[in-house]
């Protein structure tokens, strides 16, 4: 399989979920599926934050969550941990500043799509050298969920990185009523944890958010 082109890869960012076991109320399977007919259109499995699967568990869960995404043919990405993404064979990575260095992680997962956070233009340069499909720029709006999170950066650095001409995604306080705000300043797509996982109808709140993306067309 080729590398994804940059107008492939817009497409699939514009809905893009993520969760872990941690993030979900209900069984995180049933969240996934729900947030699928709901519009996603990417996903990505960040088993973090205190209690967190491990190991075998970990695996498992990646497991059940991958199958719901071949199932509806939605892409499935693993944050940070690139042995669980080589061991499941998943479409891509999602890697911060602190994890393994981009370049390395190119070289081992070939093609797969490799998506890198970035929080400046010096970030932004290395990313794109070390083979980055996307950037992921955040976080955007206060959250609770990233503890680590740095500070909250409002849209300016997208439109700042938007000159690099690679696929960017916003993250962080995104949700269905300042969607447009992300995508005004330039963004390709918006991530999103809480504004789906913590929704009570999973489904029309995915929904609700395409249709902000995509302008109505869920
Ligand atoms: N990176 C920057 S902010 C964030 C991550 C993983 C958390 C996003 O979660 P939420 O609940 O959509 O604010
Ligand atoms: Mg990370």
């Amino acid at each position: 399989m080729a590398r994804v082109s940059p107008d492939q890869m817009r497409s699939l960012l514009k809905v893009y979920f993520i969760e872990g076991s941690t993030n979900c109320i209900e069984d995180p399977v049933k969240v996934l599926e729900d947030a699928i007919r709901g519009g996603i259109t990417i996903f990505q499995y960040r088993e973090k934050g205190e209690g967190s699967l491990v190991d075998k568990e970990k695996l498992a869960l990646g497991r059940r969550l991958q199958q719901a995404c071949k199932e509806n043919g939605i892409p499935f990405l693993v944050n940070d941990d690139l042995e669980l993404a080589l061991e499941l064979d998943a479409d891509g990575v999602h890697i911060g500043q602190e994890d393994e260095d981009a370049a390395r992680v190119r070289e081992k997962i070939g093609d797969k799509i490799l998506g890198v956070s970035v929080h400046n233009l010096e970030e932004a340069e290395k990313a794109i050298q070390s083979g980055a499909d996307y950037f992921g720029v955040g976080p955007i709006f206060p959250t609770a969920t990233k503890k680590d999170a740095g500070a909250v950066q409002g849209t300016a650095m997208i439109e700042e990185l938007k000159g690099f001409g690679i696929p960017i995604v916003g993250i962080g306080g995104i949700n269905a009523h300042n969607a447009e705000m992300v995508m005004e300043a330039g963004a390709d797509g918006v991530s999103v944890i809480t504004a789906i996982s913590h929704a009570k109808d999973v489904r029309t709140a995915a929904t609700q958010l395409s249709e902000k993306v995509k302008g109505g067309q869920a």
